[in-house]
């Protein structure tokens, strides 16, 4: 079998409300679908990671660059051409755009070996279990949506049986150093620091003992202020505090994780093992959160995944955009012996829930079940794919 193309799928959906962590304003969710095509007719499909930037300038690599690497090629060999896609570029790469592209044609190459093997792709590569805990992603800034508003949106995900609801922290614009003041709606559903503690009080309290309370201040503290907002929130029972401060800040990061009890999480903002090597071996993390259409692929989050596990490391990966990237993590986490959890974001978005023409569905105990088809073991829903289909993101 030879790869005979590489083509993307450049997808759009407008949020009606738009929403907010602590730097990030995201009023619409961009993503970016690629498919490898195969000379036996076997097609397989990936995700590129694109955040904050314009589908076209991750396209365009994986078109115009590891496209003409990938043709001709025996996709198999996937390792292989893994590094043949990373040294060929890695003047030019080696983290950032270039790796995200990486990851989609990766992911893409994985579900045409288990589509011509007929195995689940999280079975070819182990298969540790076959289904995974479910966490609620949520909790977003979004105007007029004070502490009551977030306390009942939070419920909600405890009714519907989710066993962990992730939160936003650190949307404070008088916080020191708070990349905030340079990004899109600076002055958008902003808090103060008291503010903030309130609205983890909040979500705590309506969540009761059953379930658990992550919290992401999405690298916009200093250590001194993660320290300050752990010792406010000491007594919450906070199940992990996620990326506390600045992505390159490995000794900021490493000090929060020794000085507070709560495990510190990340750095979904690092890509490709030397990045999470450092973060690994200097103890800046005590969970791992690489994601599979960001780090590197199946292939190199896998890598990641060995070294937390030699570090006795769990490895919760970030996951965050289509239902492609859901089962593509899904796959991975399936698949590894110190994997857990999924995160599952909870905000209106149909390139999560109608892409596939088999929804992918939280059970009522808070589970999810990897599909027993093979490869990626899901059919895009074409109506959906014309639907938010667009020919140009950027203006
Ligand atoms: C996140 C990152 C990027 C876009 C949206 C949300 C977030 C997460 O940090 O942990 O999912
Ligand atoms: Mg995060």
């Amino acid at each position: 079998m030879i790869i005979t193309d590489v083509t993307t799928i450049k997808l759009h959906y407008t949020m009606d409300v738009a929403m907010a962590d602590a730097i990030h304003y995201m009023p619409s969710r961009p993503t970016l679908l690629v498919q490898v095509h195969t000379d036996d007719g076997i097609v397989g499909l990936g995700e590129a990671a694109a955040y904050g930037g314009f589908l076209e300038s991750t396209e365009s690599l994986i078109t115009g660059e590891l496209r003409r690497t990938l043709v001709g090629q025996d996709p198999f060999r996937v390792e292989r051409l893994w590094s043949m896609m990373a040294a060929r570029s890695h003047q030019r790469g080696r983290r950032g755009m270039l790796m995200q592209a990486i990851s989609g044609v990766d992911i893409a190459l994985w579900d045409i070996i288990g589509q011509a093997t007929r195995t689940p792709l999280y079975r070819l590569l182990g298969g540790y279990r076959d289904h995974l805990p479910v966490y609620a992603s949520a909790g977003f800034y979004a105007a007029g949506k004070d502490a009551a508003g977030l306390a009942e949106e939070v419920g909600g995900y405890a009714e519907r049986g989710f066993g962990c609801v992730k939160i936003k922290v650190g949307r404070q614009p008088d916080a020191l150093l708070n990349p905030l003041h340079d990004m899109n709606a600076s002055d958008y559903a902003t808090v103060s620091f008291e503010e903030d503690v309130e609205r983890v009080l909040a979500a705590r309290a309506a969540l009761g003992p059953r379930v658990k309370l992550a919290i992401d201040a999405n690298n916009a503290w200093t250590p001194s202020l993660a320290l300050k907002f752990m010792r406010a929130v000491e007594d919450q029972d906070i199940y992990w505090l996620e990326e506390p401060v600045g992505t390159e800040d490995i000794e900021g990061s490493a000090l929060v994780a020794h000085r507070v009890a709560t495990p510190v999480a990340g750095y979904e903002t690092e890509s490709a093992l030397p990045g999470f090597r450092e973060l690994i071996s200097r103890r800046a993390v005590d969970i791992v959160q690489p994601d599979v259409i960001w780090s590197g692929g199946i292939t190199e989050t896998r890598r990641i995944a060995a070294l937390a596990h030699a570090y006795g490391l769990p490895v919760i990966p970030h996951n965050f955009s289509s239902a492609v990237a859901a089962i593509a993590n899904m796959h991975f986490i399936a698949s590894i012996p110190n994997g857990s959890w999924l995160e599952l974001d909870q905000n209106p978005n149909p390139l999560r829930s109608e892409l596939f023409e088999e929804p992918l569905t939280v059970r009522a105990d808070g589970t999810i079940a990897l599909p027993e088809l093979p490869g990626l073991g899901v059919k895009l829903n074409q109506a959906a794919v014309d639907r938010y289909r667009i020919e140009q993101h950027g203006p």
